[in-house]
C-alpha cells in the first residue's frame, strides 16, 4: 500500500507545481501519465485543481486529478483549443476601475457571461471609488437590477472592503478583470500577508502594465480561497450556443418566453415582450443590445 496525499494546486510553473498539503505549501512534479478522475478538455493542471499525491516528503509526486467541479475557460485570440484559468472555484469576483483604466462595461458582460456558463456565481466590484464614481454612474445601476451583488470599494481608503471580505470568507473566489483595476491591491487589502506585486498605470495609455503574470491561488486566514488572475484585454467565450445566450443574461431571461412567438428572435418580431421591456425602461437598452451583439458574434463563429 502506498500512502495517498490529497492537496490543491496553487500555482502551476511548468513542469513544477506548486500544491497546498493541509497547512504546507509545497512544490513537487507530476506524473507524465496523471491519473484524471474525469477527461478534461485538456490534459494539463491548473490553479484550484485537487490532487493526489505520493511518496514521502519532500519528494512527493502529483499522480492524480480529481474532476472538476467548475471550469472557468477562454478562448485565447488565434488559439482553437481553450485555455482553462482555473478549476473549482465557486465564485468570481469581476473587477473594474472607477476611472482609471477607463471602465469597460462590455468587457464586464463578456466576463459575466463566462461566469454564468461555467456555474460560478458572479460580484460586480467597482475598485478605486477614491478617484469619483462619475464614469461609472449612468450604467453601474444596470447590474444591479439584473440582481448581481455590487460592490463599491477602495483598497487605497478600504472603504467597502469590509463587504468584500465578507463576501469571499469560506469560498472559492476568483479575481478577474482587465490590468491595472486592482485585482492585486484588493487581495493585499484584503488579507496583507498575500504581499502581491502590484503594478503602476502607464501615463501614456492608462493601461495596467500586467503586473500579475500566472494565476495564483490563496488560502485565506479564515478558510477558504481567493485567486488572483492576470489582467485580460479581451475575453473569448468558449462552446457557448448563442440560442442559449440568454442564460447568462438574468435581466434578458426574465423577459424571455413571454414573447408571442416561441421561436422569437427579440429582435423586431411583433409582441416580443423583451423589446416591451426595453420600450417600457424595464430592461436596460444598453444591456439588450450587448446581448444581441454578443450573440452575433457567437452565430458567427467567432465568439472572441
Ligand atoms: N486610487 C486608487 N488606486 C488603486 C486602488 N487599488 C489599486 N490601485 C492602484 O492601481 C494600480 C494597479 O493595481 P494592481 O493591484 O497591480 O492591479 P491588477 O488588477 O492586479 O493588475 P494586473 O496584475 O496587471 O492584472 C496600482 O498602482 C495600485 O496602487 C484604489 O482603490 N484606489
Ligand atoms: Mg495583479
Ligand atoms: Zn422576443
Amino acid at each position: 500500500m502506498v500512502d495517498t496525499l490529497a492537496g490543491v494546486v496553487t500555482a502551476v510553473h511548468g513542469p513544477l507545481v506548486r500544491v497546498q498539503v493541509g497547512d504546507e505549501s509545497l512544490v513537487v512534479a507530476f506524473r507524465r501519465r496523471l491519473r484524471w478522475e474525469e477527461d478534461p478538455p485538456d490534459r494539463r493542471l491548473v490553479v484550484g485543481d485537487r490532487v493526489w499525491l505520493e511518496g514521502t516528503p519532500p519528494s512527493l509526486v502529483i499522480v492524480g486529478v480529481a474532476a472538476r467541479r467548475t471550469v472557468l475557460q477562454r478562448r485565447s485570440p488565434g488559439e482553437r483549443r481553450p485555455h482553462v484559468i482555473a478549476a473549482n472555484v465557486d465564485q468570481a469576483v469581476v473587477v473594474m476601475a472607477a476611472r482609471t483604466p477607463p471602465p469597460n462595461p462590455r468587457l464586464l458582460d463578456r466576463l459575466l457571461v463566462a461566469c454564468h456558463h461555467a456555474r460560478i456565481a458572479p460580484l460586480v466590484c467597482i475598485n478605486k471609488v477614491d478617484q469619483g464614481t462619475e464614469e461609472i454612474e449612468s450604467w453601474i445601476g444596470d447590474y444591479q437590477d439584473a440582481g448581481y451583488p455590487v460592490m463599491l470599494v477602495s483598497a487605497r481608503t478600504a472603504r467597502g472592503m469590509g463587504g468584500l471580505k465578507r463576501a469571499v470568507a469560506n469560498h472559492t473566489t476568483l479575481f478577474c478583470g482587465p490590468s491595472g483595476v486592482g485585482k492585486s491591491a484588493l487581495l493585499n487589502a484584503i488579507h496583507p500577508g498575500y504581499r502581491l506585486r502590484e503594478g503602476s498605470i502607464s501615463d501614456a495609455t492608462g493601461k495596467g502594465r500586467h503586473t500579475t503574470t500566472t494565476a495564483q491561488l490563496l488560502p485565506l486566514p479564515g478558510g477558504g480561497f481567493v485567486v488572483d488572475t492576470p489582467g485580460v484585454k479581451e475575453f473569448g467565450l468558449w462552446d457557448l450556443d448563442p440560442r442559449h445566450l440568454h442564460t447568462c443574461f438574468p435581466d434578458v431571461a426574465r423577459h424571455v418566453g413571454q414573447c408571442e412567438y416561441s421561436d422569437c428572435s427579440h429582435e423586431d418580431e411583433p409582441g416580443c415582450e423583451v423589446q416591451r421591456a426595453v420600450q417600457e425602461g424595464r430592461l436596460s437598452s444598453r444591456r439588450y443590445l450587448s446581448y444581441l451583439k454578443l450573440r452575433a458574434e457567437l452565430a458567427s463563429g467567432l465568439g472572441s
